[in-house]
């Protein structure tokens, strides 16, 4: 066990709690909305703000700051050994609309902060220590998620983009050339140097608070399939046309959202279902909806649950739709394999805390994260710090600053035997 000043000195606890309030206060400040939540979209404005800010800070950190062909945002402690391959921390720059300040920032201003630390009482590492800012996982602007880590791992090209669009009918690809990035021929971004990535992120749930534990120790990730449906029937006279003689298509598509939803819980935990986005076209109180779309997200840690479930809800769909003569369209944009971290990072982070009294629980993530898909490439680890309430995707998402401290004591410990002692990965 290293001789490690850290957790005996709580000053230097207590200062790293203070700068990582700071660190989150400023890093909500970009994206900021009047609701009280944060909304910072792919390549708009407040991401650009925001990924440059934090590239003047790691500079300023000493880091050596690279942005990749997607705008993922790089910022590296040289290691003394360059051939060896490097140690990967960090997470998502982007946020949902009027999320919250911790989701995806956490992660990426605790391993700037580790790096800081590490440097300082330890120069330089033996490998690369790196953290990343990735550009975007969480699919609230475009239909696609993972944008950032898919691009470094190979899990996503810019073939899976050419023609999407966003609500507003704006172009992926020109989003993202006017934000800086992507322009000329596709550059891959893709790393083959990568040992290991860990990521510290918020539970986004109620367990750890509940059961009293600091550190969540991540056995796996569910799997999860997002589906945009598109109902669409005749728009008509409300008061004019009887109702055996119409082609609601939001009668339709209430009747599947009923199913979908009550199966689910009639199907019961782990399995959650839900519906999260509804449009309906015209949407005029005197018309009859010609056109309805909506999302379908379900989670399941077994696959073929998660299969099964869905194959007899799309099943019920189509009835529901030949029997109401609407026309369904079916869009599968996401479909993400449940993933199994690895184990012996898993048994270092346990070891990490039993050594420093710190409460840690294995557990499973009901949320989707960036290192399900380093972990396809490399020996992964996704690390939880306490979300207050359970809240998260919501202006109330709150971690307290000592549980955020003993998250980054947990992760500079671990990227020090990891980096400096180069333990085997
Ligand atoms: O929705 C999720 O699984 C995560 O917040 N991206
Ligand atoms: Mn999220
Ligand atoms: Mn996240």
């Amino acid at each position: 066990m290293m001789d490690f000043s850290l957790y005996d000195n709580s000053a230097i606890i207590k200062g790293i709690a203070e700068e990582m309030e700071e660190l989150i206060l400023w890093m909500a400040s970009f994206g900021k909305q009047e609701q009280g939540g944060v909304t910072r979209l792919l390549y708009s404005e407040s991401w650009r703000d925001a990924q440059q800010a934090l590239a003047l800070r790691m500079e300023q950190w000493g880091l050596k700051v690279n942005f990749d062909h997607v705008g993922n945002l790089f910022g590296k402690l040289e290691g003394t050994d360059k051939n060896k391959m490097a140690i990967l921390t960090g997470s998502h720059v982007d946020t949902v609309k009027n999320g919250g300040m911790y989701d995806g920032a956490l992660g990426i201003v605790a391993g700037m902060l580790a790096l800081k630390y590490l440097k300082r009482h330890y120069g330089m590492p033996k490998r690369n220590l790196e953290v990343v800012s990735l550009c975007e996982e969480e699919g609230s602007r475009f239909p696609m998620t993972y944008w950032g880590s898919g691009n470094i791992t190979g899990r996503r090209h810019f073939g899976q983009i050419v023609q999407m669009t966003d609500e507003n009918g704006v172009l992926f690809r020109k989003a993202m050339e006017k934000a800086g990035f992507g322009a000329g021929t596709h550059r891959d971004s893709r790393r083959e140097d990568i040992g290991a990535f860990i990521e510290l992120h918020v539970e986004q749930g109620i367990v750890l608070e509940r059961k009293n534990k600091t550190i969540g120790i991540v056995d796996s990730i569910v799997g999860q399939r997002r589906y945009t449906f598109e109902v669409t029937g005749e728009a008509n006279h409300a008061g004019t046309t009887p109702m055996m003689w119409r082609k609601d298509a939001l009668n339709g598509a209430s009747e599947m959202i009923r199913f979908v939803l009550h199966a689910a819980r009639k199907q019961g935990e782990p399995l959650v279902a839900t519906v999260g986005r509804v449009e309906v076209k015209p949407n005029e109180a005197n018309v009859i909806p010609e056109k309805v779309s909506f999302t379908v997200d379900v989670r399941h840690p077994d696959a073929a649950v998660l299969s099964l479930f869905c194959d007899r809800f799309l099943l019920e769909f189509m009835k529901i739709a030949d029997e109401q003569e609407l026309l369904l369209r079916t869009d599968l944009w996401m479909d993400a394999a449940p993933v199994v971290m690895d184990e012996r990072l898993r048994g270092r982070i346990q070891q990490i805390c039993e050594n420093r009294n710190i409460a840690w629980l294995r557990m499973v993530s009901g949320a989707g994260h960036d290192v399900q898909m380093f972990q396809y490439n490399c020996p992964s680890a996704l690390i939880f710090v306490p979300s207050h309430m359970g809240i998260s995707h919501s202006p109330q998402e709150y971690t307290s600053p000592a549980d955020m401290a003993a998250g980054v004591a947990v992760l500079i410990e671990l990227l020090y035997s990891l980096g400096y002692q180069e333990e085997e990965i």
